[in-house]
């Protein structure tokens, strides 16, 4: 693969987490780093003198050829040319291309799934990141004989597309691109809580139709809310009776699992060759260069880790302060913060354990589909420990092809019967799943340990697993307050499962340990920017809704808010709606916040859900001040902000203003919620919300 670090790229939108196009930032400058690599070198290999004992022997890494420098964001991984993928469908004799618009990962995990299935129905099949892609090109795709291009798209934010598909439907949108003879299906992800349902997919279905493209088999749309695989699989087995039926093709071929990757074990391994858990850059948490993004994370110091929650409390909050001093890392209130989180070392050895293999050995595993873009499942060589360390997500549960291609390593008949039949698209197989996967909340260790005749070879059990994603904390301070320092408020996920056992959410429990120290803890983190934002004159008054950690963004316009008065400038009314259970226990900032009231920088709500027999919600206190919000939406045409529980708690408040609108602005349902509507448009009506 050829590398120009000379051209320029549109930068990437910030923060997009595309983690694993390995192949765009492998090993990365190792001239240009030499001095410095010497040095480094000198420290590891005092640091591994087991290492050095072995170093004259033979060397079983790949050819460095492979490797080549670019940097993340700012330059293009790939020279024009190799933006074809009619090109590459070509030249591999494949007729099938799968594009997928995917933040966390499933939308291209089902992208990868059909492409794979596509052999079967003698229909050679690619994925494809749009973003990598000249998407102009699908105008040509009918010159390929019996061609379809597939979408895999999932919704975010206000009915937005991932960030890797961001380009491909503004081109859409704005374009007139004659697509007669492209045939096409989509699959849309999505999730039914959230107001605009995939809305993405619903639009390129119809778009792609609209300029003249063929559609092969109706939209499919998946809800995360409900069952995501479920709502796939389904889809998935009329879809491809369809393309049969439409390409004329007959009979399926064999269901055959075929491995996608190759495994190497590398013997003598240089230590400073390998891997330890940096997300693209060999070297990156060692030689730290801004800018920070998703694929160059800042190790920030913990500075303060405080608890926010009272003794009598079951529950844990956390106040995380990050010191950003010096990065050159920059954030305004409202953004998220990104955490890399670590997987519990317990976890990892008991996978090792069941598999009965060396986690120290050290591995690549190579993409046997020399076309794909994708060379390695994630970053490699590195050792087993590494990738279930850092790479690999072992706590959710797996879904239905990694429990069918497990399967096969039941030494029990009756443990592979029951897995296969959990695969299965049947209505008992369903039920199965639905029950012993997801009900009883079963992760892959639990799995390994109910399932003791399942021995699966640790490779493919790292080909299958997800990758581990980083985590999304709304930040809790303004940078005109804290320029130094990003603030989180998070609380530590832990509940129990229906099989007895404890779960523990992955990052709020790791960085639960993580102190302030000497030498600090370290946790690798950026920002990634998002539309949540005051009003641009502090006079416009705002409305903020945020019971529970959703109070945290607020903290920071309350705190932008404050400085604004300081600064003698006309300051809006800043009225804040909070809710915990009991104010003794989860009243998070309590005392700030009843400064903030008695100087007069705030109008303060708080509801307490559990310290009387009726529960009293946010929701029931907007209720009852219908004139006040009248007053700041209707009147002096100020902002309204939503954050925290997405479940139910952000459309209750929707209903809530249709009904002030309604009532105070004098209007029918249908214009109340298109003034709503209008608000959203114009920025004054915004959430920032999470389950
Ligand atoms: C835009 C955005 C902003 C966010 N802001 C914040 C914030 O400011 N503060 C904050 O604390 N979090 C916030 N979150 C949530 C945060 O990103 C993490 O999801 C959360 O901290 C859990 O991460 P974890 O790795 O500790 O848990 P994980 O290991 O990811 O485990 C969490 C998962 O466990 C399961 N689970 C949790 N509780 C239960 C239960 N009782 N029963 C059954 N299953 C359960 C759920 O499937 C859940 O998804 C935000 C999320 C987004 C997307
Ligand atoms: N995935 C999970 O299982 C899980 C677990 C924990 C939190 N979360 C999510 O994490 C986010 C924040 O959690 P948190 O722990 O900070 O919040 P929290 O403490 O659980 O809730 C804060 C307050 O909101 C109340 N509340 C519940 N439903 C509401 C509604 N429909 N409208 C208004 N108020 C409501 C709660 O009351 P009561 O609790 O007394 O009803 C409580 O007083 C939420 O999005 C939540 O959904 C998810
Ligand atoms: C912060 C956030 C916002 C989301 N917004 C929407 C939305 O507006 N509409 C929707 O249908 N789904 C929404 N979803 C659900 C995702 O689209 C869904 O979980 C999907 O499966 C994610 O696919 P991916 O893993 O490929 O990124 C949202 C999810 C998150 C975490
Ligand atoms: C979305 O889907 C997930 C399942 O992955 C579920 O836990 C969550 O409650 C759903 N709702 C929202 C608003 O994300
Ligand atoms: C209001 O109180 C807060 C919290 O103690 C303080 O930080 C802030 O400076 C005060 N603001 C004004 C305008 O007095
Ligand atoms: C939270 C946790 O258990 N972290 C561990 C994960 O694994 C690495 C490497 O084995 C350990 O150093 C961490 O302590």
């Amino acid at each position: 693969m050829i590398a120009d670090a000379s051209q320029p790229k549109a930068v990437r939108m910030s923060g997009s987490p595309v983690l694993d196009e390995q192949e765009s930032v492998e090993v990365f400058d190792e001239a240009l780093f030499s001095t410095l690599d010497i040095v480094l070198l000198g420290a590891l290999l005092l640091a591994a003198g087991w290492w050095l004992l072995r170093r004259n022997k033979q060397e079983n890494l790949p050819a460095p050829t492979k490797s080549y420098s670019i940097q993340p964001t700012a330059y293009t991984a790939l020279v024009p040319s190799e933006n074809s993928f009619i090109k590459k469908l070509k030249t591999s004799g494949r007729s099938l291309v799968v594009f997928y618009g995917s933040q966390t990962g499933t939308g291209e995990e089902f992208a990868g799934r059909l492409a794979k299935e596509g052999i079967r129905y003698r229909m050679k099949g690619m994925v494809a990141d749009p973003e990598e892609c000249d998407m102009e090109e699908l105008v040509n795709m009918k010159s390929i004989p019996n061609s379809l291009a597939v979408f895999c798209l999932a919704t975010y934010g206000e009915g937005d597309p991932t960030d890797n598909a961001m380009e491909f439907v503004d081109w859409l949108k704005n374009g007139d691109a004659d697509l007669n003879g492209l045939n096409y299906a989509v699959f849309g992800l999505g999730n039914k809580t959230y107001e605009h349902y995939n809305e993405v997919a619903i639009y390129v279905d119809h778009r792609l139709e609209q300029l003249g493209a063929t559609r092969v088999f109706e939209l499919g749309l998946g809800d995360d809310d409900a069952n995501i695989e479920d709502d796939f699989i389904t889809w998935k087995d009329k879809f491809w009776p369809a393309v049969c039926d439409f390409f004329g093709i007959e009979g399926a071929g064999e269901d055959v699992s075929i491995r996608q990757y190759k495994l190497t074990e590398h013997v003598d391994a240089l230590p400073e060759k390998v891997y330890t858990g940096e997300i693209a850059r060999l070297h990156s948490y060692k030689n730290q260069r801004s800018p920070y993004d998703a694929k160059n994370p800042y190790l920030a110091p913990v500075k303060v880790n405080r608890e926010l929650h009272g003794p009598t409390s079951e529950r844990s909050c956390m106040h995380i302060e990050f010191d950003i001093e010096g990065s050159t890392m920059r954030y305004e209130a409202g953004d998220h913060l990104a955490v890399y989180p670590v997987n519990n070392s317990e976890l990892v050895n008991k996978i090792g354990e069941v598999c009965q293999v060396d986690l120290d050995t050290v591995i690549t595993l190579t993409n046997t589909d020399e076309e794909s873009t994708k060379k390695h499942p994630f970053p490699c060589p590195c050792s087993y420990r590494t990738a279930l360390t850092h790479y690999l997500d072992i706590t959710s549960n797996p879904r239905t092809h990694v429990l069918k291609e497990l399967a096969e390593y039941c030494s029990d008949q009756a443990d592979k019967d029951k897995l296969k039949l959990m695969a299965s698209t049947t209505p008992e197989g369903k039920a199965l799943y639905q029950q012993w996967i997801t009900q009883e909340n079963r992760n892959i260790v639990h799995i390994l340990e109910d399932i003791p005749s399942l021995k699966p070879p640790l490779d493919h059990l790292c080909e299958l697993l997800p990758r581990l994603q980083c985590r999304y904390y709304s930040i809790s301070s303004s940078p005109k307050l804290h320029p130094t320092t990003i603030h989180i408020t998070a609380v530590v996920v832990e509940y129990k499962t229906p099989t007895g056992r404890i779960n523990r959410g992955v990052t709020t429990t790791w960085l639960k340990e993580k102190h302030p120290s000497d030498p600090p803890c370290l946790v690798p983190i950026f920002v990634r920017k998002s539309q949540f934002r005051l009003p641009t004159r502090p006079a416009t008054p705002v409305i903020m809704v945020g019971p529970g950690t959703g109070l945290a963004p607020f903290r920071g316009f309350i705190q932008e808010r404050d400085i604004a008065r300081k600064e003698g400038k006309e300051v809006g009314d800043t009225i804040l709606y909070f809710g915990c259970r009991r104010r003794h226990e989860d009243y998070l900032y309590k005392e700030e916040l009843e400064e903030f009231e008695k100087n007069g920088t705030l109008k303060l709500h708080t509801a307490f859900s559990r310290e009387q027999a009726q529960k009293e919600y946010v929701t029931h206190l907007l209720e009852n001040n219908k004139e006040e919000i009248w007053s700041v939406i209707g009147e002096k045409n100020g902002h309204i902000y939503i954050c925290g529980d997405a479940r139910n708690m952000a459309r209750d408040v929707h209903n809530i203003l249709v009904k002030v609108v309604m009532e105070r602005g004098k209007m029918t349902e249908m214009e109340a919620t298109a003034f709503i509507k209008k608000m959203d448009t114009q920025k004054r009506y915004s959430s920032d919300v999470w389950s």
